[in-house]
Formats: structure tokens, C-alpha cells, sequence
């Protein structure tokens, strides 16, 4: 396998947030198309957030630098996707008191059952708040992190109740019958 070559010079420093509650990372670009459904559903609910590519094998000196200067830097709430070996959001634990909320990311090879339990089975005493598989897990993660949140922001707590009753209402009560 040939080595990987960087193709960009990435500018954006690595912990920069002000005003902005919640972390979204992930282990890789490829996890992207997963975690994007995060963050439309946190765009949706007006939480300020950002991104970053933090990989818990490739990049282990920028996962502890992440995780350790998090709080300082101002988030709230820590969202990690990883797949495979998944072991971001545990290392992300570790390594702060933030609450994190993993999603196991939808593999190939096991379709993110790997994932999956990587990241469910911690040892007692470091907490990673474990959601579904995949585009539901991302997007129930937006959602508890928001849920977190609204604790203290009684604005963002009056969208997320609007948005539940949202998605309440559109439930037909009758299937259309197709075919
Ligand atoms: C994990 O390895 C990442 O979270 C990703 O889900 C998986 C595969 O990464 P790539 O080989 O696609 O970069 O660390």
C-alpha cells in the first residue's frame, strides 16, 4: 500500500470556538458522510458547532491535544464518530470530563457492529454516551447534545420542543396504500 500524501495545507487551528457549544469529530473524511446528518440536524436546531478530523490511531497527538484542551476552548458537548476499531470517542472520554456521545460509524466489513461495540463497552467509570449505527445515531446525537444544552438555554429548549412536536404531527395516522 503506498503512503498517504497530504494533499492540502490545513490553516484552521485545531481548537478554536468561541460561542460554539459543540465538537463534532470524526475519525476520517470518510466518516463525513455520516456525521453530516449531525450536523444538519444541529444547523436545524441553531446550535453552533464545529468540525475536525481527529483520529485516535493516525493522529494520536492532536486526539490528546482535542481532547485535553476542549473544555477550555469552550465546548459543551463532544459528538465522535468513528468505525472499525473505534476507539475515539472512549479515548475522547478519557482524556476530559465533557460529556461525549459516540457514533458508531456504518463499516464494510461488519456494518459498524465493530463500531458499535468498540464503542459501547467502556469500563465502568469513563462514559461514552453510545447511539445507534450510522445516519440515526448522528442524528440522535445532534439531538441529545442539544437536549444537553437546552438544560440552561431556555431558547434552545423551546426549538427542540417545537421540533419534537414537529416531527409528532407529521406521522400520518393511516399508511398510504401503494401498489
Ligand atoms: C476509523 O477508520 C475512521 O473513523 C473510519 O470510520 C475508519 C476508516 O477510515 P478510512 O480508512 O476511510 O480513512 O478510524
Amino acid at each position: 500500500m503506498p503512503l498517504p500524501s497530504p494533499k492540502f495545507k490545513d490553516f484552521r487551528p485545531l481548537l478554536s470556538a468561541p460561542q460554539k457549544p459543540v465538537a463534532i469529530i470524526m475519525g476520517s473524511q470518510s466518516d463525513w458522510e455520516t456525521m453530516r446528518h449531525a450536523a444538519a440536524m444541529l444547523d436545524e436546531l441553531e446550535v453552533g458547532f464545529e468540525t475536525r478530523i481527529v483520529s485516535a490511531h493516525r493522529t494520536p497527538d492532536r486526539l490528546y491535544e482535542f481532547a485535553k484542551g476542549a473544555k477550555a476552548a469552550g465546548f459543551k458537548v463532544i459528538v465522535a464518530g468513528a468505525g472499525g476499531a473505534a476507539h475515539l470517542p472512549g479515548m475522547t472520554a478519557s482524556l476530559t470530563a465533557l460529556p461525549v456521545l459516540g457514533v458508531p460509524i456504518e463499516t464494510k466489513a461488519l456494518h459498524g457492529q465493530d463500531s458499535l461495540l468498540s464503542i459501547v463497552q467502556m469500563p465502568a467509570g469513563v462514559p461514552v454516551g453510545a447511539l445507534a449505527i450510522g445516519r440515526a445515531g448522528a442524528i440522535n446525537a445532534a439531538l441529545l447534545a442539544a437536549a444537553i444544552l437546552a438544560l440552561t438555554d431556555a431558547a434552545l429548549d423551546a426549538r427542540l420542543f417545537a421540533w419534537r412536536e414537529a416531527q409528532t404531527q407529521a406521522v400520518a395516522v393511516e399508511p398510504v396504500r401503494e401498489g
